[in-house]
């Protein structure tokens, strides 16, 4: 019997079967685990399993002698520092597929929701402020028909293909179409590429500049692959028509951060995975790749 910590309480089934084959303590919260508390934890346990919020860093695996095996609870794993992880031979595992349909879906309804001011429409109705219908009120952009360009067609950017294609959308993709390209012809921008050290501020002022000043901005990807001061500046000059963010850097913004006050700008606190059945697939996906890994099999889903 292994010894496995998970870092937070997370829905679904799968982990009464962890707990059925082995000694399984989970962080009650509220949140994360501080990280002294994390470290404590981690020191004789086998397994880990990690959400994106804990910096699986060379120092927790140092303070980890007897770990073999980590399942992080999402697809990203940016959160981890996969070298130090090889070095010591421990296995790591993500939870891809299960939650690609969840989040293009949110990719999808953040480009309506910029596109049309739904948060504004809303917001105006609710304060009170719908005096009459206006001929020239809440004008947003079309969306059938227009350019989509999605940097990153993995998994998440060819489902989000795949939605546009319902709404006749012409789809350029960075596979096909070099990025400077992409950005200067696209109405819409939809970020898809996981966080590199390549890619990390792939969308700074540059990149903002290239683009359409009626064009919007889409990130369910991670924070950091976009420069988030450039886009604040964009959005007050009107360099882009408007952007909407499921994720940004650091998570969540720090009270004050200048992001917060942007014009035009949605921001959700990372809900692209947030429905009931991606999350309990998401949990079974950990539990088999630490199943697997503490049992001395490959993990299923693989990332080292
Ligand atoms: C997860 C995500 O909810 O899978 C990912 O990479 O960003 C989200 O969908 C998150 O990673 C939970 O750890």
């Amino acid at each position: 019997m292994a010894r496995i910590y998970v870092t937070r309480e997370i829905v679904g089934e799968a982990l009464s079967c962890l707990r059925a084959l082995h000694e399984v303590e989970v962080w009650p919260g509220p949140g994360s685990p501080p990280r002294a508390a994390l470290l404590a934890a981690v020191a004789d346990a086998d397994g880990l399993l990690a959400v994106l919020t804990e910096r699986i860093d060379a120092e927790l695996i140092e303070a980890a002698p007897r770990l073999r095996a980590i399942a992080n609870y999402g697809v990203g794993y940016d959160n981890i520092d996969i070298e130090a992880a090889r070095a010591r031979g421990i296995a790591v595992g993500n939870t891809p597929d299960v939650l690609t349909e969840a989040t293009a879906d949110l990719a999808f309804a953040l480009l309506l929701a910029c596109a049309r001011h739904l948060v504004e429409a809303r917001a105006a109705v609710a304060a009170g402020h719908w005096g009459t219908w206006e001929p020239a009120g809440w004008l947003g952009l079309d969306v059938h028909g227009a350019t989509l360009g999605i940097v990153g067609l993995g998994r998440i950017g060819r489902a989000v293909a795949r939605r546009a294609a319902g709404f006749a959308m012409t789809v350029l993709a960075t596979r096909a179409t070099p990025l400077d390209e992409l950005l200067e012809r696209s109405d819409f921008v939809s970020l898809h590429c996981p966080l590199t050290p390549q890619t990390r501020h792939l969308i700074d002022a540059s990149a903002l500049a290239r683009m359409k000043p009626t064009a919007i901005l889409v990130n369910t990807a991670r924070g950091g692959i976009v420069d988030q001061a450039a886009l604040v500046e964009a959005l007050w000059a009107g360099r882009i028509a408007g952007a909407a963010l499921d994720v940004t850097d650091p998570e969540p913004p720090r009270p004050g951060d200048p992001l917060l006050a942007a014009p035009n700008l949605i921001v959700l606190p990372h809900i692209g995975s947030a429905t009931r059945t991606a999350r309990a697939e998401m949990t079974a996906v950990a539990v088999e790749n630490l199943i697997a890994a503490l049992d001395g099999r490959p993990m299923p889903h693989a990332v080292v």
